[in-house]
């Protein structure tokens, strides 16, 4: 299989090399793995095998050079073994000896539009993922890589879409299947959440995060929004995000950061940390730098919370009133780095090309349409050295369900998309960091988001 391509610092593609021989590793670790691959062959009728006191189902083992990584669904394994006494679960990585690293994933989990993809930007510093003011921007999971040197740590994090209670077609099955995956795979979940307490909309999802042995960061994200809004829910524009009176009765709205704060420190006792923040303010706010600090441990944490004023009651767990650098420094797992350090994701140009068309869909496309349009890039030129002018080609399709929404898409006399493309490939540019050439069709895919070959070809469904 070829190493995929991935977006750099730089913003040029390069090639990484996840996979690397075992044969390459330190004998103790060859020796592990051999022995890791006997268990697994000798268990293969069972498909588990036991690690420390756990006894978990093995889905894969990946090797990754220097780790190799195991992971096993809950579900599976209490299923599978019922005689078990209590649920096990295990998301486990078995670590080669490698104490000067540490090297961790990252989740970020919550509702639509709560802000994860403007706050994963602002901590990585860049303009990665999509983001505009309607919900379900975000449809796959999609990685962005932190490395610091300094801290000799690398944080992976996987900014996911937003979590829907009831998924009603295919396309959004498939996408709460990359909210699983994401939550599955990593150290840490940062729950973002924002001044109101939005919940995360799946209670199943939030049972099992509390249920969870992962490290918890909840993130209150919106407090800007702190003096714009009334107490009366009914005046507030973002009332229907909340489901205060109903269902759930541990789920408060709240519009103060204080009640925000200790709200959550009731829906997530073991949370690390509970931060306020305005991640639309970019990287270098107190809140995010916070953040940042505390995931990466080590560079004088307590002085980092300090820049974000007074504490709050409930901000950390009881009894503790900073988070010194040593505690910060257990969050994420001792391990090589898993990518180069100038990697940024392990998306292509190319994906992020359709996401940038398809967000400029959402700012420009009234009420439901954009969410019946995906974006596929038909052709992705770069210029060659010699090519007189160093242009990027980009042709791509947008695809709708039906021909009135091609109508619409189009526009009269071609205006809408005119418009569209226009936008589309200014942002293009400032991605790219060069010029860019549009061209833009519209097709109709009869009920594409309910097509699962469809949906698979897109990555929204695994094959
Ligand atoms: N006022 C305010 N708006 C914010 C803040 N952070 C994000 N936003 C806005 O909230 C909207 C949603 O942001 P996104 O980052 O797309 O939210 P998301 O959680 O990724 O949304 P999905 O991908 O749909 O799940 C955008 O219009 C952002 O500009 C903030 O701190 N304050
Ligand atoms: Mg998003």
């Amino acid at each position: 299989m070829s190493p995929p391509s991935t977006h750099n610092r730089k913003g040029t593609c390069h090639l990484i090399h996840q996979y690397r021989s075992p044969l390459n590793a330190p004998v103790h670790t060859r020796a592990a793995v051999i022995f890791l691959l006997c268990v697994c062959t000798l268990l293969s009728v069972t498909d588990a095998f036991v690690i420390g006191k756990n006894l978990v189902r093995h889905e894969s083992v990946v090797n990754t050079g220097d780790a190799f990584i195991l992971r096993a669904e809950e579900k599976d394994t209490a299923s599978n073994f019922p005689s078990i006494p209590q649920v096990v679960e295990y998301e486990g990585r078995i670590l080669a000896p490698h104490e000067d690293f540490r090297c961790g994933f990252v989740s970020l989990i919550g509702a639509p539009n709560m802000g994860k993809s403007t706050l994963l930007n602002a901590i990585l510093k860049e303009t990665l993922c999509s983001a505009t003011n309607r919900p379900q921007t975000t449809r796959h999971s999609i990685l962005g890589v932190l490395t610091s040197d300094e801290q000799k740590c690398q944080l992976c994090f996987h900014d996911t879409p937003g979590v829907i209670d009831d998924p009603a077609y295919k396309l959004q099955e498939g996408m709460m299947e990359a909210v699983q995956g994401a939550f599955r795979d990593s150290d840490v979940i940062l729950v973002i959440t924002d001044m109101f307490s939005t919940p995360i909309p799946d209670d199943e999802l939030f049972h099992k995060l509390n249920l969870s042995n992962k490290k918890k960061i909840v993130v209150i994200n919106k407090v800007d929004l702190a003096d714009k809004v009334s107490a009366d829910p009914k005046q507030s524009p973002q009332f229907h995000m909340s489901r205060d009176n109903d269902a759930e009765p541990q789920y408060r709205r709240t519009v103060t950061v204080e009640d925000a704060v200790s709200n959550w420190r009731g829906l997530v006792p073991d949370a690390v940390a509970i931060i306020p923040m305005t991640a639309s303010n970019g990287g270098d706010n107190a809140g995010v730098d916070a953040l940042r600090t505390l995931l990466l441990g080590g560079e004088d944490v307590p002085k980092a919370f300090r820049a974000l004023g007074r504490p709050i009651p409930g901000m950390f767990q009881e009894g503790v009133k900073f988070i010194n650098d040593d505690a910060a420094r257990e969050l994420i797992p001792c391990g090589p780095p898993l990518y180069d350090p100038e990697t940024l994701t392990d998306r292509t140009e190319r994906f992020f090309a359709s996401e940038i068309i398809r967000a400029t869909l959402f700012t420009k496309l009234g009420k439901e349409l954009p969410y019946c349009c995906e974006v596929r890039i038909e052709q992705f030129r770069e210029p060659r050295p010699e090519d007189k002018k160093q242009i990027v080609r980009i042709n791509a399709t947008i695809c709708v369900e039906r021909d009135s929404q091609k109508g619409i898409v189009v526009g009269k006399g071609g205006v809408k998309i005119k418009e569209v493309g226009v936008e589309a490939r200014q942002e293009l540019e400032n991605f790219l960091q060069g010029k860019v050439h549009l061209d833009l069709n519209v097709k109709v895919e009869k009920n594409w988001r309910r097509d699962e070959k469809k949906l698979k070809e897109y990555g929204y469904l695994k094959n």
